[in-house]
């Protein structure tokens, strides 16, 4: 049976930076509700919402206080229940974030929790004994520093992967998972159409909190290794799914950091009731720096033959038996155009292109990142003090200043590549002050080039990258072959074309996209007698691909 979700276009608005309605600076749930007729406009189907719950905003709001409670810059229930209700008129979803590896330190569970350790609450989170100075192992946070936190009054540490103000739930306990699924119902009775569920590979710790390998000896291990995908993970989103997901037409999208192929077969197999799709990282973390204690920060250019050969075992791995999220980048990753095409003023434009084609035609559920069809940029920041989030901030002070692995400037190059911030300055509406974002002060700066790149200039414009995605979201929503056709890789070897063919009941589809500035030649059988359904150039020379040149046909063979 077809589930509404196959065909669909996900947009995700991240709300602080989307659109401000009452000029504080931060972005809010009005503001959405002013811009629904844009996404409308788009032609997505839902739209994923990242966290608007109650929270110290630690993290972004992904240190949630009260789960059942809107973030008061944001707005409250009253004005949410309106953004859904005005999202279900114009024939929109709204997906929740669901935050619920961790919670805030400042949550009633958490406060409870931390009283005594007899305390109804004590086991909601993960505490050992311990002595101060003496951490129960070697894990580091993701956010830099230890994964433990003592108590002094309890002698005990908690864990937390991410800040210190993020305490790990413990999901081995009965009773807190129930409590988390009574707050899923209580969302999911409002009418909301699912949850992208924040960290959610990580719930189940190993057994005993074993040392994780720490191969480059950094200060801190990854933890991530023997965290991700523990034995008990498909036990709890079963239990889940059971208690709550199945008794509702929603969507369930896991964040999993770290799975593998062959984990993904389980979560979204088709009769393995836990979830819908999952988002993997693998495309995303290609370019691991070398010097291990790095982890993430570099800026080296992923190879396009690695790109391909990850995103093609993905699409036939779970072809038939599970889905793929499809996502360039999102709220944590450095934008699209930025990493993947090229951002400079002549490419840009026909890069985006390339990018939402070569994207948006493999057989999955493509996501949006608000901006992303604007073809907006990496926010080139060349100074730390420009930087706000704590990843960033705090992976500068540990590794440039007390560990020092790296020298500043190195570490500002792979900050300006990798930084999360690159995501997350305001939405660029048009060229009046601040970008149309906000009347304020933007929370952060807006990009200066949105007085080329904004909004306004490309709405009416056919020939915009938002355009582009309009021909695209409407041609995957009247085609089952873009939904459902097998998926088939042409040339791996090629290190300058990304091109494949999917086929549904006998429709060939063939799609070609040039990563490169270079003019190529690449025969694929395509004739003129072949139907060219979406290209980037206005023109069609068959055999000859100019640059970033991006283009589909339907094959007549
Ligand atoms: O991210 C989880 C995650 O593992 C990473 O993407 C991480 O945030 C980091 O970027 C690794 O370099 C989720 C959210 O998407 C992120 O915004 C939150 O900060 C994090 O969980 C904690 O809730």
């Amino acid at each position: 049976m077809r589930k509404w979700w196959e065909n669909a276009v996900i947009y995700q608005v991240y709300p602080r930076s989307f659109q401000d309605s009452d000029n504080d600076g931060i972005g809010d749930l009005q503001g959405i509700i002013n811009r629904l007729p844009y996404i409308k406009k788009l032609g997505a189907d839902v739209i994923w919402l990242n966290p608007v719950y109650r929270s110290p905003d630690r993290d972004n709001g992904y240190d949630v206080s009260d789960y059942e409670d809107i973030q008061p810059v944001f707005g409250n229930m009253q004005v949410f229940d309106t953004l859904l209700a005005k999202a279900h008129q114009l024939g929109i979803k709204l997906v929740m974030d669901l935050v619920v590896n961790h919670s805030s330190d400042q949550q009633k569970w958490f406060v409870e929790s931390k009283k005594s350790q007899d305390n109804p609450y004590h086991d909601y989170y993960i505490w050992v004994d311990g002595k101060p100075g003496k951490l129960p192992n070697n894990w580091g946070s993701y956010f830099s520093g230890p994964a433990w936190t003592y108590d002094q009054k309890l002698g005990q540490y908690y864990m937390h992967l991410f800040a210190k103000e993020q305490p790990e739930l413990n999901w081995r306990n009965p009773d807190m998972r129930q409590a988390v699924y009574k707050m899923m119902r209580w969302w999911l009775d409002k009418g909301i159409d699912g949850f992208r569920m924040d960290s959610i590979g990580l719930l189940d710790k190993p057994d005993g909190y074993p040392d994780a390998p720490n191969p480059g000896h950094a200060l801190y291990a990854d933890a991530q290794p023997i965290v991700a995908d523990g034995k008990r993970l498909d036990s709890y989103l079963k239990e889940m799914n059971q208690e709550v997901l199945s008794k509702y037409d929603v969507v369930s999208i896991g964040e999993m950091i770290g799975s593998k192929l062959e984990d993904a077969k389980r979560y979204t197999g088709r009769d393995n009731h836990e979830l819908d799709m999952i988002f993997q990282f693998e495309h995303v973390t290609l370019t691991p720096n070398p010097d291990k204690r790095l982890g993430k920060w570099n800026d080296a250019p992923v190879k396009l033959t690695d790109l391909k050969k990850s995103l093609s075992r993905w699409q036939t791995g779970l072809n038939q038996t599970g889905w793929n999220s499809l996502y360039w980048n999102n709220h944590d990753q450095p934008r699209a155009v930025s990493r993947f095409g090229n951002d400079s003023e002549k490419y840009r434009v026909i890069s985006a292109k390339m990018l939402a084609l070569t994207l948006h035609l493999l057989k999955g559920t493509p996501y949006i990142y608000q901006g992303e069809e604007l073809g907006m940029t990496n926010c080139h920041y060349t100074d730390i003090s420009q930087y706000q989030d704590l990843e960033s901030v705090n992976a500068f002070s540990e590794l440039v200043n007390q560990e020092k692995i790296v020298d500043q400037a190195t570490m500002l190059k792979y900050l300006a590549a990798m930084s999360r911030d690159n995501a997350r300055t305001p939405m660029q509406w048009d060229t009046s002050t601040n970008a149309g974002f906000s009347q304020g002060t933007p929370w952060m700066a807006v990009n200066p080039n949105y007085q080329t790149i904004n909004a306004a200039d490309q709405v009416n414009d056919p020939d915009s990258v938002f355009g582009f995605y309009q021909q695209l979201i409407k041609l995957r929503h009247s085609s089952d072959l873009v939904v459902y056709g097998d998926y088939q890789e042409l040339d791996p070897a090629d290190d300058q074309v990304f091109a494949y063919r999917r086929e549904y009941q006998g429709q060939k589809l063939l799609v070609i996209s040039n990563f490169t500035t270079d003019t190529l030649k690449r025969d694929y059988g395509q004739t003129g007698a072949d139907q060219l359904v979406i290209s980037n150039y206005h023109d069609d020379q068959l055999v000859e691909l100019r640059p970033y040149e991006a283009k589909a046909y339907l094959l007549n063979e």
